[in-house]
This record gives structure tokens, C-alpha cells and sequence, in this order.
């Protein structure tokens, strides 16, 4: 329906993947309207469940299915009724014969969507859904996230089989890094790189909030289109909650660059937001049956209640390592030294809380420095700059020329500030500053290895997006988070104490 633009950094996330029609063939669908009449049919229909579109489609689904799937379906669906999560059948006998099938059902719009996979020969572990119970046990044990996060990429590697599972974590600015994988011998690792936001597109980041796992059995596998394309209405059928879904081709050449053949992934979910992505790579096609992909799904969400758990726990352990930072802060403050003797050791206790890669004190016209910094006359016009913003709050950009430009000259050694405003007398600083993101993380994207180009153009391998999203970002940090933001602001009132001490020391020892 839409006119297909060419699909680019800067379009990409306006890609519509909820209706681009087609299915996989691991499974067909069936879509039926409210008083259960065939409206769509994907065309694999025909060979997998001897459905002809030409013939089906405008007659009554029970000529076609057996009664008794029909109404388990129906009774299904009337308890899932406000549940964005499809109804499911396991094993069933969906033709009447002896061939088994898996069923997902779910509402979209004014239809039902009915998807029908032919069970494998893989078969679900005998004790089906019970044996996720242990594997959750396990992750009890575990005291950090990055060790949950192992923990939970083994279970899925576990019960899923794909050569490489890694737990991908999303900061503010939605790029991500990956911070546990399980993998087979002789993969690159990728444990600790991180991907610039792009990768994974807004539009797509808010379907996984509903629709929690997807599945690409085969990056190379001939796609089947749902008949017809547009309803009575003229608008396409909405596939966000589908599962059998074919996804963006955009993306499967990304995957194809990567060297995968078959990718699954599964949201983490923390407060009704995407906190991460399971991340599943496999070389060879790979068909995990859908019993199999909800067991996988109900062990997510349950890793989903102890990921919750840990960051809370974790957010309690911040805010008590800042009271512990003030608390050294004054026990620094009543050394007579002074505060330039106490300088570096007082930066390193701040970098534990807010990290930075320079940072400058400035009291009473003089400048004491560490790391990546403005020079002299430089940072006396960022002062004055500075001196322009709200009184006694926290300066915070992570695009500092954007707002000064003549920080557009020193972009190569700082992109991000944060002021503290630290003085009786206006005004003194400390100041703390962020290299450019791209310069100071260890980004996916190793400029070394020779770039593969795909049908639409070499952009699409990790390293060209990288390149063309680092433009994007040119003479950004990486942000302030809203805790660092927060931490700061704290470490703003200790710090007048501490300094007021510290000079008020100076001063005695001078006299
Ligand atoms: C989707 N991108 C995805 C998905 C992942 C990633 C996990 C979910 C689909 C899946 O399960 O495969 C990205 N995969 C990664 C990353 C790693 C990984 C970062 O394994 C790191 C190890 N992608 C691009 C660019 C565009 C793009 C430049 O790199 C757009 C121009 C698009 N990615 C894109 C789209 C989707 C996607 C459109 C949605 C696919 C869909 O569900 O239809």
C-alpha cells in the first residue's frame, strides 16, 4: 500500500513492519472476521493445510477446520479477551488427520488471526513447561545483574539450541550493549560491544513491549503473502501480534552481513519498558516450535520478575555508594591539607559515582585539572558561559557546543559537561566532562575487517551502520543519566561543605 521509499539511516525507523504482509514457512495464517468468516489467507495455506485462497476466502472457517479445534480456539480467545498475548493450542490434530499442529491465536483490528505450525520432528522436553522451574531456581543465586544475565543466556541457550545467546541491554539513549553470551567455540565474541540505537528501530523497539518473542527461522527462506493485501476497508492486516510474521528485509540483510542464518529474540521487560533483548544467533536455518518458543517465552518473563528485582537492589546499592561518597567527601574535608592536595583523590571518589574523562575545579580564578579538559582561556569562556545558566543548579548537555559553540573548536577532546556550582560567591565549579561517545566506548564495528556489501549497499553491516550513526552522533557524550543527574546534585551541597573546610583549612594554615 505504501509507496516504498528507499530505506535509510534516517527512514528506517519509519519502516511500517506491522503490515508488510508476508509470513514465514514455518507456519500459515488464517484471518477471520468477528463472526468467523475466512477474510485472509497466507498462500502457503495451500500446501500446508490445503486451504486455496481462490476458494476459501468469504466462507465460514468451519467448513475447513474441525469443530472441536474451533471451539477450544473460541473458548481460548473469550478468556484472553483483553490479553495482548495469543491464545495458544499445543499439539493438535488442526486437519482432523493425524498430523499435529501448534496454534497461536490473537485479535488484531476486527479479525482473528489463526497461525497454524506444523509440529517437528524436534520434540518439547518431556516434562514440557515444569522444566523451566528449575532454571528460574537457579537464577536465586545470582547477586549481579551481568551474572543473572549469564545465567538467563544459558537457560535459553539451553532450552532453545542456538549457537549464540547474549542478553543485549539497552541504556537511555536506546543504543545497547551486550553484557553476557553464551556461545560456540569459534564465534567472534561480541560480549561488551555496544550498537548505536538504530539497529534496532523505534517502531520495532515498541512492538517487542507487545509482542515478546520473534522468531527468523531462516534469513534466506522464500516469504508467502497474505491475499489479499488490502481488507474491504482498504487498510492491511496488523501483524504486530502475529508469530509468524516475516520481518523487515532490511534487517535480514543486516543479519546476513552478520554471517546469521537464523535469529530469535526475546524482550526483557522491567516496568512495561524495554529494559533488553535476549539475542539469539544461529549459522544454519533453525525451526523452534512454538510449545517450545512459549516455554521460552514464560521463562523471559519470569527472568523479567528478577531482573526487576536485582536493579531495584541495585538502584538502593547507588544510592547508598553516594551517602558513602559523602560521607568520605567530609572525612577528606577535615584534613588540613587543603583541598589541591586533596584534588585527585577527590576526583576518583566522584568517578566511582558519575564516571567523566576530565574534570576541572575551579575556585577563587584558579583552575586545577585532570584528563580531557578544555584549555585556560578556553574553559574562562565556558565560565562565563556558564555563569549565563540557572543559579545554583546542575548544568547538564551532552552536546555542549550545541549550546556554546565556541566548544565546537575543543570537540575533540570534550562533547559532554556537567557543571556543579559549588561556591558562596558566584561563582565556582566543578566541572566534569565527557569525550565524544563514539571516541570513548568500545563500539561493534571493528574498522579492520573488510566490509561485505550486500544487495542494498554496505551500510547494513555492523560497521557501516556504525559509521553512518557516528556522523549522527558527531560532537555528542555519552548522556547524563537521570541518576547521575541525581547523584550530582547530591554531591553539589556535600561539596560546598567540603570545599567551604577545605579553604577555610587553607586559610588557617596560610595565617
Ligand atoms: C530488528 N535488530 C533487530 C532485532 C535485533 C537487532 C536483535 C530484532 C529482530 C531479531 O530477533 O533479529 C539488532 N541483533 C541486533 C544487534 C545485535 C544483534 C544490535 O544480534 C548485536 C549483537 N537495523 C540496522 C539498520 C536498520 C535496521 C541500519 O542496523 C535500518 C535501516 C533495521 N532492525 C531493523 C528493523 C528491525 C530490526 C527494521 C525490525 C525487524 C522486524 O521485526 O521486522
Amino acid at each position: 500500500p505504501q509507496t516504498r521509499q528507499p530505506i535509510d539511516l534516517t527512514n528506517c525507523d519509519r519502516e511500517p513492519i506491522h503490515i508488510l504482509g508476508n509470513v514465514q514457512p514455518f507456519g500459515c495464517l488464517i484471518a477471520v472476521s468477528r463472526d468467523w468468516i475466512v477474510t485472509h489467507l497466507s498462500t502457503n495455506a495451500k500446501n500446508m493445510i490445503g486451504l486455496d485462497p481462490e476458494h476459501v476466502i468469504g466462507t465460514p472457517i468451519a467448513d475447513h477446520l474441525p469443530k472441536d479445534v474451533l471451539h477450544s480456539l473460541r473458548s481460548r480467545l473469550q478468556i484472553a479477551a483483553y490479553s495482548e498475548t495469543p491464545s495458544r493450542l499445543f499439539n493438535v490434530k488442526a486437519l482432523g488427520d493425524d498430523r499435529l499442529f501448534d496454534i497461536a491465536a490473537h485479535q488484531s483490528g476486527t479479525n482473528w488471526v489463526i497461525e497454524l505450525e506444523p509440529k517437528g520432528e524436534i520434540e518439547t522436553t518431556p516434562d514440557g513447561v515444569w522444566s523451566v522451574q528449575p532454571l528460574v531456581a537457579r537464577l536465586r543465586r545470582h547477586d549481579s545483574i551481568k551474572r543473572l544475565a549469564m545465567e538467563g543466556a544459558q537457560a535459553i541457550r539451553a532450552m532453545s539450541g542456538f549457537d549464540r545467546v547474549m542478553v543485549y541491554q539497552f541504556n537511555e539513549d536506546h543504543s545497547g550493549s551486550v553484557i553476557a553470551e553464551i556461545k560456540q567455540p569459534g564465534m567472534e565474541p561480541y560480549l561488551g560491544l555496544r550498537y548505536p540505537a538504530t539497529d534496532i528501530p523505534k517502531q520495532a523497539r515498541e512492538m517487542y513491549k507487545r509482542s515478546v518473542l520473534r522468531l527468523i527461522a531462516d534469513v534466506d527462506a522464500e516469504v508467502s503473502p497474505i491475499v489479499p493485501e488490502l481488507n474491504a476497508e482498504g487498510q492491511p492486516l496488523d501483524l504486530s501480534l502475529s508469530v509468524t510474521r516475516a520481518v523487515s528485509p532490511i534487517h535480514l540483510e543486516y543479519l546476513r552481513n552478520m554471517g546469521v542464518q537464523a535469529s530469535m529474540s526475546v524482550s526483557i521487560l522491567k516496568d512495561g519498558e524495554l529494559w533488553g533483548l535476549f539475542a539469539c544467533h544461529h549459522r544454519t536455518p533453525r525451526v523452534v516450535d512454538y510449545e517450545k518458543r512459549t516455554m521460552i517465552e514464560l521463562y523471559a518473563q519470569l527472568f523479567n520478575y528478577e531482573i526487576a528485582l536485582k536493579d531495584s537492589e541495585q538502584s538502593r546499592q547507588e544510592a547508598e555508594d553516594a551517602k558513602e561518597l559523602h560521607d568520605r567527601l567530609m572525612t577528606r574535608a577535615a584534613d588540613h591539607h587543603g583541598f589541591a592536595k586533596n584534588f585527585e583523590i577527590i576526583s576518583e571518589e566522584i568517578r566511582q559515582v558519575i564516571p567523566f574523562d576530565g574534570i576541572i575545579f575551579y575556585s577563587d580564578d584558579r583552575i586545577m585539572r585532570l584528563g580531557s579538559t578544555p584549555d585556560d582561556d578556553q574553559f574562562m569562556a565556558l565560565i562565563r558561559f556558564l555563569n549565563t545558566t540557572a543559579a545554583s543548579n546542575v548544568f547538564a548537555s551532552e552536546a555542549l557546543s550545541e549550546r556554546h559553540p565556541p566548544a565546537a573548536d575543543y570537540a575533540n577532546e570534550v562533547a559532554g559537561v556537567m557543571a556543579l556550582p559549588i561556591s558562596r560567591h558566584p561563582r565556582d565549579y566543578i566541572v566534569l566532562f565527557r569525550r565524544e561517545v563514539a571516541q570513548s566506548v568500545k563500539w561493534a564495528g571493528n574498522p579492520e575487517k573488510p566490509v561485505e556489501a550486500g544487495p542494498n549497499g554496505a551500510r547494513l553491516t555492523p560497521r557501516k551502520s556504525f559509521e553512518a550513526w557516528q556522523q549522527i552522533v558527531k560532537g555528542q557524550s555519552t548522556p547524563w543519566t537521570k541518576s547521575e543527574r541525581n547523584a550530582a546534585e547530591a554531591l553539589r551541597i556535600t561539596l560546598i561543605e567540603v570545599v567551604l573546610k577545605l579553604s577555610d583549612a587553607a586559610a588557617i594554615a596560610r595565617k
